[in-house]
């Protein structure tokens, strides 16, 4: 590239606005570095913003092709967004958080498959950020061949990208930037040598490899991970799931024990799991625990009451056992939210463990904004580890994102919050597909309420989620 007057401009510019700046700075990758980048300034600097997006695109030779164009979140967005405005072309955006906000779809915009995506970058080090957008593009079926960047800093992502076929394409390289201003007279000759022998000397930065998948809870069927359950209910869990091959569990909110009793007859062959709210049904009777036993052993289930258990654990014994619904008699397994604390976790095992039964712990939810992350799922994960003769598993939205994931495979994932296709619901559910469940987020058991029981069949669509999650599981095992 020629330094032509408006190169140098835009490099003064930038030089102006310290957006470079010479010195001795600590990277993030925690090298020192003589020379420090930060591009996130140029947003208060409207004139140089539309300036600089000008001529980025005009770096690229003229016979590259694209339909969209999407920036590397988050510094080269407004930069994007001048592209699209100025030439006219749509934008796509790439959302970075899309692991936080379970059912959010990666890409935003409207797009075709088979269009081609252009991606903008501001900075380019190694190619991995470009490699991150690209991805994704990819992923929803788009074409990724070019991506064009403001500064290369040519310490490897030219090569890094051009061996996953995208070409880069630079509005201005590092070294040529430096030389502007020692030309300029805004550097001093020792700083432009200190800064290109730094850039020497740091030729090559590899892409940073992506964490690996959840190997061994992949790799690892149903059927030997009931070998490693310590508790009976964990174990029998997984060793119907294999029987009946479904990783199916109904959640079957209806409005009365009756539709309840008749749902679990319809549906009974196709799940291996029913979930029950039993302090939704007006017409709950003592015997309904003994009615959905028999329907359970006839279809080969197991029954969980989602109590969600929050209190101290001497009061949780008693709600537990006693009051109406005398859940201890027929439910194989109930949760608990560890709010407060490991105790709860003891009151309940004090009932449940001499009868076999299993717990459940919430270590994430389904609904929008709750606050169950970082560390109160770490928290659960500890808890669980601490009593895992009587916790089975967890309530969990995205256990394949936990630190140190996989965790321990005698453990359950099962996760709520499923349909067939993502969305939510008016009141905060968020939905994720059975395939992104099972496969992408590293769950279980999927848990399905309205999807099946608002449908016209429900035994039909009970059957199709029972396939579904199956498939899933056979696609990460095999
Ligand atoms: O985080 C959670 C935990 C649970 S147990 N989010 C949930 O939705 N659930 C339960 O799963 C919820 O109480 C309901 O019974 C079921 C989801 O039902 P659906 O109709 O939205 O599929």
């Amino acid at each position: 590239m020629s330094s032509s007057p408006s190169m140098e401009s835009l490099v003064l510019q930038l030089h102006e606005i310290s957006a470079v700046k010479f010195g001795n700075f600590k990277l993030k990758s925690g090298i020192l570095s003589p020379i420090y980048i930060d591009l996130r300034l140029i947003v208060s600097y409207p004139t140089l913003l539309s300036q600089i997006s000008q001529t980025l695109i005009s770096s690229l030779p003229p016979s590259t092709h694209y339909d969209v164009v999407c920036g590397v979140p988050y510094t080269a967005l407004p930069i994007a967004t001048c592209v699209s405005v100025s030439h006219n072309v749509p934008m796509l955006m790439r959302r970075k958080e899309v692991k936080d906000y379970g059912t959010a779809k990666s890409i935003e915009g409207v797009f075709s498959k088979d269009q081609t995506c252009l991606v903008i970058e501001d900075l380019v080090t190694s190619g991995a950020s470009v490699l991150e957008t690209a991805e994704p593009l990819r992923a929803a079926g788009l074409k990724v061949q070019d991506a064009v960047v403001l500064i290369d800093r040519e310490q490897g992502g030219r090569e890094n990208l051009e061996a996953k076929g995208i070409k880069l394409h630079a509005m201005i390289k590092l070294t040529e930037m430096v030389r502007i201003l020692r030309e300029k007279g805004k550097v001093e000759e020792e700083m432009e040598g200190l800064v290109l022998r730094f850039l020497e000397e740091n030729r090559m930065v590899a892409v940073p490899k992506p964490k690996p998948k959840p190997v061994s809870v992949k790799a690892l069927g149903f059927g030997e991970r009931a070998k490693l359950a310590k508790n009976p209910t964990g174990k029998r869990l997984f060793e119907v799931m294999v029987e009946k091959e479904s990783n199916l569990c109904l959640a079957a909110d209806v409005g009365t024990a009756k539709e309840l009793l008749d749902l679990a007859e319809k549906v009974g062959q196709e799940i291996c799991m029913l979930k029950t709210h039993v302090d939704i049904l007006p017409d709950f009777t003592p015997d309904f625990g003994s009615k959905l036993r028999s329907i359970a052993d006839k279809y080969n289930f197991l029954i969980f009451e989602d109590r969600k258990f929050a209190d101290i654990g001497n009061t949780v014994t008693m709600q537990y056992e006693g009051g109406i619904f005398h859940i201890l008699d027929w439910a194989d397994m109930v949760n608990a939210h560890i709010i407060s604390g490991p105790g709860i976790v003891d009151g309940l095992k004090l009932k449940g463990l001499p009868r076999g039964r299993g717990l459940l712990l919430l270590a994430e939810m389904s609904s929008a904004g709750n606050l169950a992350k970082g560390d109160y799922t770490a928290a659960a994960i500890k808890i669980a580890e601490d009593h895992s003769d009587f916790v089975v598993g967890f309530i969990s939205v995205n256990p394949a994102s936990w630190p140190g994931a996989p965790i321990n495979p005698a453990l359950i994932q099962a996760t709520p919050g499923v349909q067939m296709v993502t969305g939510g619901d008016a009141l905060g559910q968020q939905y994720n597909t059975p395939y992104s469940v099972i496969y992408d987020r590293g769950s279980d058991i999927i848990i399905v309420g309205r999807g099946i029981i608002k449908a016209a069949n429900p035994a039909e669509a009970a059957r199709q989620y029972r396939l579904q999650g199956w498939d899933a599981y056979l696609a990460k095992c095999t």
